[in-house]
């Protein structure tokens, strides 16, 4: 299996997050990059590869160009306004408010386009973020020129960005941004099959209303856990998209048993669906030691999952996500990884 990587991910450094009320180093730091493309490379997966720089265009045929526009100019506004530290969002909309007016400065534009307080903008965010996108497109590419599995090792992550929004550490959609690029290349159907710890509520507001991209995403319930707003079972898609959503939430406390039932009710949908391809939103944030999450996956389990998916018999793209026990970020993405090409 072919991995692609970008140093440029160093980029994104943010200094802090806003957490339990205090601003604390960020949880989505550097170092979960350096430490996979390490495991990767030990485990002798394949190549390491450099991306492929495939412009603008295909992050505009997910994002709002006014979005895009903003994240590309977002930090020299806030230091034209004399900002040192990240920039970070101070308030939100409320229900009633309206949304049809761009606010015109750097804290109106700020809290436009941002949902949570985690997400930094700093100074290299936008040459991170856009190497992060085509690490996406580049591995979209090789599954699209016929290789049975790529591994796209993005960061920052990206499927909680919308359309026109970011939040939880991501800005820009990857796995979408590979998805559109597949059906824009000819692909009849796309499957995004997200097994991130958190549901991928930006993946599913792009791909809503879309009959030809299914959107399976395992999670922890929102009830308890971020996003909160978005991921219930009851969310099946709208208009043409209708029964093209599928979310499986699980409380706190999951382990492989519980989670193994998900994985093999969302591969016995996208069976029937039949895709020509599959993008795997992977977060091992699912992981037993997770510091900011609630599931009890151990290291093998992620040889298990990967198998899991490989016996769908199509082409798996996996983009990179969240997980956020460092030390054991590297060895449990590989263990994956290993699943998938040892039944590929
Ligand atoms: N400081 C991914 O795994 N946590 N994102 C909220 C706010 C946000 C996780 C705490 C978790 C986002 C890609
Ligand atoms: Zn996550």
């Amino acid at each position: 299996m072919r991995t692609i990587f970008s140093s440029d991910h160093r980029y994104q450094d943010g200094k802090a997050e806003l957490v339990h009320g205090t601003l604390e180093p960020c949880y989505e730091m550097p170092r979960r990059a350096e430490i996979i493309h390490d495991a990767v490379k030990a485990a002798a997966l394949g190549p390491i590869e450099a991306p492929r720089d495939f412009g603008i265009e295909p992050v505009l045929r997910v994002h709002a160009s006014g979005f895009v526009e903003f994240l590309s100019h977002a930090w020299s506004l806030w230091t034209e306004a004399g900002r040192e530290y990240d920039a970070l969002p101070l308030n939100w909309r409320a229900p009633g408010m309206r949304m049809d007016r761009v606010p015109s400065t750097v804290d109106g534009l700020l809290s436009y386009y941002s949902f949570d307080a985690g997400t930094p903008i700093t100074a290299g965010t936008w040459r991170a973020i856009t190497a992060s996108a085509n690490v996406a497109l580049t591995g979209a590419a090789i599954v699209n020129a016929g290789e049975r599995t790529a591994f796209s090792l993005c960061r920052p992550p990206g499927h909680h960005a919308g359309s026109n929004f970011y939040g939880g550490y991501c800005f820009l959609n990857n796995a979408a941004i590979a998805a559109q690029w597949l059906r824009d290349q000819g692909a009849k159907r796309v499957c995004v099959l997200d097994v991130d710890y958190h549901h991928g509520n930006g993946t599913q507001e792009i791909f809503w209303t879309r009959p030809d991209v299914l959107f399976v995403s395992i999670h922890s319930d929102p009830i308890a856990e971020y996003p909160y707003f978005l991921g219930y079972a009851d969310e099946t898609g709208a208009g043409a998209g209708e029964g093209t959503n599928l979310n499986l939430p699980l409380p706190h406390g999951t382990d492989w048993m519980g989670y193994a039932e998900a994985l093999d009710a969302s591969c016995r949908v996208i069976e029937k669906f039949s895709p020509d391809v599959v993008v795997v939103s992977f977060g091992a944030d699912t992981f037993e030691t997770d510091p900011i999450s609630q599931f009890k996956l151990k290291r093998e389990d992620y040889r298990r999952m990967g198998a899991r998916i490989a016996r769908l018999n199509r082409p798996i793209h996996v983009v990179m996500e969240g997980g956020y026990a460092v030390d054991d970020l590297g060895l449990n993405t590989a263990t994956f990884l290993a699943g998938i090409a040892e039944n590929a």
